[in-house]
């Protein structure tokens, strides 16, 4: 069972509208400092947030319950002048776990009317998170014959075919900078990792890595895939033939 909690900032559009025209280096400071202030806040509670656009992230959000969320409101409350509404729901596959955060949302089911909280908190002890981590094998080469911005490109492509992929299989992708990639993964993403590297590597020639990790928090699962993927450079430094996905489990 995961746990997601949507975030969004309250009537954001009309709001920066308000800024006037000379609002762009704003708008970016403030989104980058809200990252700050949630990363920070989500992660002292084992929990890790996603950038979704950059103006909406994603917590995998597995043990933290209502209590938790009032308390981070509280100290964004401190800190910013907009207002951020929580969408929280859950289910067996983070996609299912999106559409019942969305579907409280949408129909209104509040949790805390003061602080802007909807949806529906996880109660059973079964909490298990699993990330997938996945990595450009050698992608420094790359940067000999292609210039930075026709890397992105090539980054981004990857990215869009990585996260249909993985939607079909529940699980939800998020890009991590440089040529990192993280899934909030269900069991059937976790089991159909080796067909997506082929796939890659068929299509596109790109070689990946993917550090598997299943935790009892969401920063215990990521702090396992991330591990699993260094044992995958470790061994290849060794000069032994490597795998290409490695897991590590609580
Ligand atoms: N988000 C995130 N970025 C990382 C991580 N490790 C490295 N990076 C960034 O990813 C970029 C590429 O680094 P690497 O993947 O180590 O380089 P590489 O040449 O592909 O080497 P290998 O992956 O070991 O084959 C760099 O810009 C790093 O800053 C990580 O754990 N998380
Ligand atoms: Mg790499």
């Amino acid at each position: 069972m995961i746990q997601l909690s949507i975030l969004k900032i309250n009537d954001y559009g009309p709001w920066t509208l308000t800024l006037g025209s000379d609002r762009e280096h704003e708008l970016q400071i403030l989104q980058a400092s809200l990252f700050i202030e949630l990363q920070k806040e989500f992660s002292k509670k084992n929990c890790l947030v996603f950038l979704n656009r950059a103006d909406e992230f994603f917590v995998a959000s597995n043990g933290l319950d209502l209590e938790d969320h009032i308390e981070i409101q509280k100290n964004l409350k401190k800190k910013f002048d907009i207002k951020l509404s929580m969408s929280l729901g859950y289910a067996d596959s983070p996609f299912k776990a999106n559409l019942h955060a969305y579907e409280g949302r949408k129909k209104n089911v509040s949790l805390s009317e003061k602080y802007n909280i909807f949806g529906f908190v996880n109660t059973s002890p079964d909490t298990k998170t699993t990330i997938l981590h996945f990595d450009v094998e050698d992608l420094s080469s790359k940067r000999i014959k292609l210039s930075p911005f026709e890397i992105s490109l090539v980054i981004f492509k990857l990215y869009s075919k990585m996260t249909q992929f993985f939607m079909k299989k529940n699980s939800l992708t998020f890009f991590m900078g440089g040529d990192n990639f993280m899934v909030i993964s269900s069991i059937d993403g976790k089991k159909n990792v080796k067909d997506f590297i082929e796939l890659v590597k068929r299509e596109d020639g790109i070689i990946l890595n993917c550090g598997v990790g299943t935790g009892k928090t969401p920063r215990e699962a990521a702090s396992l895939a991330t591990k699993s993927l260094d044992t995958i450079r470790k061994i290849r430094d060794s000069g032994k033939e490597k795998p290409e996905v490695y897991e590590l489990q609580c």
